[in-house]
C-alpha cells in the first residue's frame, strides 16, 4: 500500500460523525460505498465459505504457506491449535476439521505484510489515529519493539533489553504494586499464562483483568454456584450421544463454525436441535458440514435445526422457567417426566424450585420471555422425550444483567431430568478465544481462591497477595481516576474491546506507562500512556525456538481438553520474542532479586510445566500426559456427580425473573459480531449470512418498529443509549436494517457500538458489562 493509499483511509473516528452524515465503521469501507442487502438463501458454510477462504489466502499472499499450514491445523500432536475459537478438535478420524473463519484467522496472523520501523517513521501517532482499525491491522505483522517518543509523536525502535528495563524501572518506582494492572486476552498459552500470573503475584497484586470479564464470567459463576465446577461438564463425545441439543445465544455459523459439524451429525442421527435466539440467524436451519468436501461440491445441505425460538433479548430465563413449569406439569400425570431418584440423591432445593415454577403464571412467563406458552410447552416436550440433553450457550446469555441467574436456570432445567454427570448430557458453554478457559485454569483470575494461592505459594516459593484485584471495568475506572498508573496487556485490543470507547481511551491516556504485547498494530497502541511500548510477539502458528530447541505450548479448549500446539511457520521477523520470553524478561527487570528461575523457564517450557504440575490442581504429571496425541482431559468433579458446593449437592436456584420489556419508545439493543470479524479485528464490511454488504454502521430492527419510526431500509438513524446513572451516549449516522427479530429488540456490531456501552453499567451478578443489553432510542437522523 502506498502512503497516499493509506492517507485515503484517513477519516473521522466512528463516534464523531457530523449530524445527518453516514457514520463510518471500523472496517475497510470509508462510508461512501453503497450498502447492499441480499437475502441469504444458501446453507451455512459451503461454497460461500470456500470462496471466502480462497480470497483470504490470496489477499494475505499466503497461498502456498496458507494451504500447507491450514492442513496442519488442529492435528493431534503435529500441528498448531487453531488460534480462532475454543471449540474442541475432533479426536477421531476427522483430518480436516477446519472452518472458514479459523482459516481466515490463522492466515491473518500468517500474512506476508509487515508493520516495520519505516511505517512508524513515516507516520505520527496522531496521523495513525485517523486510520480505520482495518487499515491499522492490515499493515501486517509487527516486527520489533517500539517505544513512544513524545517529541516526534512517533513510535521509534528500542532494544528488548531497554524495553524490559523501562517496564521494570517504572514498576519498581510505583508506590504500590496495586498501581499496575495486567490484562490478558484469551489467546495466551497455558505456559505463558502461568508465568505471567506468577510474575504479577510475585510483584504483589491480583490486578488481572481479562477478556473473560466481558465474555463468560457469568457462566463460570453460575456453574460454580450450582455445581461447584466453573466449567461445562460435557465433551465432544457427549455431543455425539445427545438426542436433544438446545443452543442458546450463539451464532454458531460465524463464531464456532466447527459446531456445525456436530449439529449436522446430531440431526442425521435423529437428535432434536432447538435454537434460541432473538435473531433468526440464517445459519440456524441448514448447513454444509465444513469438512465434507463432497457435500460442498454437490451442494448437499444438512438441516441443523428442528425448532427456532425467538425470545425477547434477555427473555431466556423466563423461557427456561416456562419449560421447567411445563415439565413439572407433565410430571403430575407422568412421574417419569422428572428424574426423581437423581433429584433426591444429588440435589438441594428442588421443592422450593417446584413451588416457584408453580407460582409463576404463564402470563408472567410469556410477558418476560416474549414467547407464547404453546412454544414453551413444545420445547419442554422435546426435552422430556429426550433421554440425553445438552444445553449450550454463549454471549446471548452471559452479557446480560441476569446472566448468572440464567446460567443457573439452565442448570435447574437440566437437573430436573438428571441431565448431568452421564453420557450425552450436561451444560456446555461455548467459550470464546482459543485459550480463554486455559487462562483461568492457569491462574488469570482477579479473585483467586485461597486454595489456589496456597498451592502456588508452596510450589513457587512466593508470598502471593491475598486481596482481590481489579477486573476489566474496575481497571478502566481506576486508570481514569489515576489509581492505576501502569497498564500492561498480553494481547488483545483493550481500547476497543472494553466498554465506553472514549472513556476507556481517556483512561489509557492517563496512565504513566502502557505496554502492549501484540502481533498487529491496533487502536490500543494509539490510545497510550505518557510512556508506551509495543512489544511484538510470536503467533501460535510460528516456530518457537529457545536455547534447548523448539518449544511447544499447551492450550485448553471449551471442553477442558488440554493439548499441545506447535508452530510450523518461520517467525514473521527475527526480532520477535515468545510471550513466555517477554514475561520472563519483564519479570527479571521488575524483580531483580527474584528467586524464580525466569531464564531457565524460558529455555525449556518443560520446566514451566513441571512447576505447573505442582502448582495447579489437575496438572499432575503434566509433561507426560500432555504428550498423549490428543492431550488429556482436566477432571471436573460435577461430571462424576461430585458437587463441590457448600451442601455437597447440585443446588437449585430460585431467582426472581427479570423484567425485560423496554420502556415506551425505547429498544433493548445487543451488540454482536458480523461473520467477517474476529472481535476487534475486522476483515471486511460484509456479513454474509445476514445478507449485508458494505455496511457495519447499522441497527438491525424489527420491521414494525421501523415503520413506527417512519424508517425504511438503510435510512440514516441516530442511536442514543441511556445509562443507569442517567447519562446518554450517541452514535450518529447509522442505518436501519429490517431483520427477523421480536419487536422491542435491536442489534448492531461491536466494537463500533462499544461507544454506547456505559462503563458503569455492568451486571451486579457477574460484573460483566451489559454488552447485550443497552437501552436505546433509535430515531431518524437529525
Ligand atoms: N469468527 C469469529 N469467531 C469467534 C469470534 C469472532 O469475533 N469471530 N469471537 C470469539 C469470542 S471471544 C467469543 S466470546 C465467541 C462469541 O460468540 P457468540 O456468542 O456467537 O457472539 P456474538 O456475535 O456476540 O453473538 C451472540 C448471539 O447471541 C444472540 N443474542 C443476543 N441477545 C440474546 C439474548 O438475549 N438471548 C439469546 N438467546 N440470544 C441472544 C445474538 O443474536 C447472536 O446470535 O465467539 C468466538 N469466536
Ligand atoms: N460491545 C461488545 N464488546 C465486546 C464484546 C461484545 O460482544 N460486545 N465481546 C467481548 C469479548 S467476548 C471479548 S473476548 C473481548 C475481546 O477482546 P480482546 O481479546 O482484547 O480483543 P481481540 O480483538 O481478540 O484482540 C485482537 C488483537 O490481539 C492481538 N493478537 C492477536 N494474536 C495474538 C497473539 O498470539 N499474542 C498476542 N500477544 N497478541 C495477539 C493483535 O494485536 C490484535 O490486534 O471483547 C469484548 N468486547
Ligand atoms: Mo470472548
Amino acid at each position: 500500500m502506498t502512503t497516499s493509499d493509506r492517507a485515503s483511509r484517513a477519516s473521522r473516528t466512528p463516534h464523531d460523525t457530523p449530524a445527518g452524515r453516514p457514520a463510518r465503521g471500523r472496517g475497510p469501507v470509508d462510508g461512501t460505498a453503497e450498502p447492499e442487502r441480499h437475502e441469504y438463501r444458501h446453507p451455512a458454510a459451503g461454497w460461500g465459505a470456500a470462496r471466502a477462504v480462497a480470497e483470504v489466502l490470496v489477499r494475505e499472499n499466503a497461498v502456498v504457506d496458507g494451504v500447507r499450514a491450514v492442513s496442519r491445523m488442529n492435528h493431534a500432536d503435529r500441528g498448531f491449535d487453531c488460534p480462532g475459537c475454543a471449540w474442541p478438535d475432533d479426536t477421531g478420524d476427522l483430518h480436516l476439521d477446519i472452518c472458514e473463519n479459523g482459516i481466515k484467522h490463522a492466515t491473518w496472523e500468517m500474512t506476508g505484510k509487515r508493520t516495520d520501523r519505516e511505517l512508524f517513521a513515516a507516520h505520527t501517532v496522531t496521523e495513525l489515529r485517523s486510520w480505520s482499525d482495518f487499515a491499522l491491522e492490515n499493515q501486517g505483522r509487527l516486527t520489533e519493539p517500539m517505544v513512544y517518543d513524545a517529541d516526534s509523536d512517533r513510535y521509534t525502535p528500542i532494544s528488548w533489553r531497554d524495553a524490559f528495563a523501562l517496564v521494570g524501572g517504572v514498576l519498581r518506582g510505583l508506590g504500590s504494586p496495586h498501581e499496575a494492572s495486567f490484562y490478558t486476552s484469551g489467546r495466551l498459552s497455558n505456559e505463558a499464562t502461568f508465568l505471567y500470573q506468577l510474575m504479577v503475584r510475585e510483584f504483589g497484586t491480583n490486578n488481572m483483568p481479562d477478556c473473560s470479564n466481558m465474555c463468560h464470567e457469568a457462566s463460570g459463576r453460575g456453574l460454580h454456584a450450582s455445581l461447584g465446577t466453573a466449567k461445562g461438564t460435557v465433551d465432544l463425545r457427549d455431543w455425539e450421544e445427545a438426542d436433544a441439543l438446545f443452543v442458546l445465544g450463539v451464532n454458531a455459523a460465524s463464531n464456532a463454525p466447527r459446531m456445525l459439524t456436530s449439529l449436522a451429525e446430531a440431526y442425521r442421527r435423529g437428535a432434536q436441535i432447538v435454537h434460541v435466539n432473538p435473531l433468526k440467524e440464517a445459519a440456524s436451519t441448514r448447513t454444509i458440514v465444513p469438512h465434507e468436501l463432497r457435500d460442498m461440491a454437490t451442494f448437499h445441505a444438512t438441516p441443523i435445526g428442528t425448532l427456532d425460538i425467538q425470545p425477547r433479548i434477555a427473555g431466556d430465563m423466563a423461557l427456561l422457567r416456562g419449560m421447567a413449569k411445563a415439565v413439572l406439569e407433565r410430571a403430575v400425570a407422568d412421574p417419569a417426566a422428572v428424574d426423581q431418584e437423581f433429584l433426591e440423591r444429588f440435589t438441594l432445593g428442588f421443592t422450593d424450585y417446584r413451588a416457584l415454577c408453580e407460582a409463576t403464571s404463564w402470563e408472567d412467563l410469556e410477558r418476560h420471555s416474549g414467547v407464547d406458552r404453546a412454544r414453551m410447552r413444545e420445547a419442554a416436550g422435546i426435552y422430556v422425550r429426550a433421554s440425553n440433553t445438552i444445553i449450550s450457550w454463549c454471549l446471548g446469555i452471559t452479557q446480560q444483567e441476569h446472566g448468572v441467574d440464567t446460567v443457573r436456570e439452565i442448570v435447574n432445567l437440566l437437573l430436573l431430568r438428571g441431565n448431568i454427570g452421564r453420557e450425552g448430557a450436561g451444560p456446555s458453554p461455548v467459550r470464546g478465544h482459543s485459550n480463554v478457559q486455559g487462562n483461568r485454569t492457569c491462574g488469570v483470575n482477579h479473585k483467586p481462591d485461597a486454595a489456589f494461592l496456597d498451592r502456588l505459594a508452596a510450589a513457587c516459593g512466593i508470598d502471593p497477595p491475598r486481596e482481590p484485584g481489579l477486573d476489566t471495568v474496575r481497571t478502566v475506572e481506576a486508570m481514569h481516576r489515576g489509581d492505576v498508573k501502569v497498564f500492561m496487556a498480553m494481547g488483545g485490543n483493550f481500547a476497543l474491546a472494553a466498554p465506553d470507547t472514549p472513556y476507556t481511551a481517556e483512561a489509557l491516556r492517563r496512565c504513566e506507562l502502557t505496554v502492549q504485547v501484540s502481533t498487529k498494530l491496533n487502536r490500543s497502541h494509539l490510545e497510550h500512556g505518557r510512556q508506551a511500548l509495543i512489544l511484538p510477539c510470536l503467533g501460535r502458528t510460528e516456530r518457537d525456538h529457545q536455547r534447548t530447541g523448539q518449544q511447544r505450548v499447551s492450550v485448553e479448549d471449551s471442553m477442558a481438553m488440554v493439548h499441545l500446539s506447535r508452530g510450523i511457520k518461520q517467525p514473521a521477523s527475527r526480532n520477535l520474542l515468545s510471550e513466555t520470553a517477554i514475561v520472563a524478561g519483564i519479570a527479571r527487570a521488575a524483580l531483580p532479586d527474584s528467586a524464580t528461575p525466569w531464564e531457565a523457564y524460558t529455555e525449556n517450557y518443560d520446566r514451566i510445566r513441571d512447576t505447573m504440575s505442582h502448582a495447579l490442581e489437575g496438572f499432575e504429571d503434566f509433561n507426560r500426559r500432555v504428550r498423549h496425541p490428543n492431550g488429556f482431559r482436566l477432571r471436573q468433579p460435577a461430571r462424576e456427580r461430585v458437587f463441590l458446593t457448600p451442601s455437597g449437592r447440585a443446588e437449585f436456584s430460585t431467582a426472581p425473573l427479570p423484567g425485560t420489556a423496554p420502556a415506551e419508545g425505547l429498544l433493548v439493543l445487543g451488540t454482536l459480531r458480523s461473520h467477517d470479524q474476529w472481535n476487534t479485528t475486522i476483515y471486511s464490511d460484509d456479513d454474509r449470512y445476514r445478507g449485508i454488504r458494505n455496511l457495519r454502521t447499522l441497527v438491525f430492527m424489527n420491521e414494525g418498529d421501523m415503520r413506527e419510526r417512519g424508517l425504511s431500509e438503510f435510512d440514516l438513524v441516530d442511536v442514543t443509549s441511556y445509562a443507569k446513572d442517567g447519562t446518554e451516549r450517541l452514535l450518529r449516522g447509522y442505518r436501519a436494517v429490517a431483520y427477523d427479530m421480536p419487536p422491542g429488540c435491536a442489534a448492531g456490531y461491536m466494537p463500533e457500538m462499544n461507544v454506547l456501552c456505559p462503563v458503569g453499567d455492568y451486571s451486579a451478578q457477574s460484573d460483566q458489562p451489559l454488552m447485550k443489553h443497552l437501552t436505546v432510542r433509535v430515531a431518524p437522523a437529525e
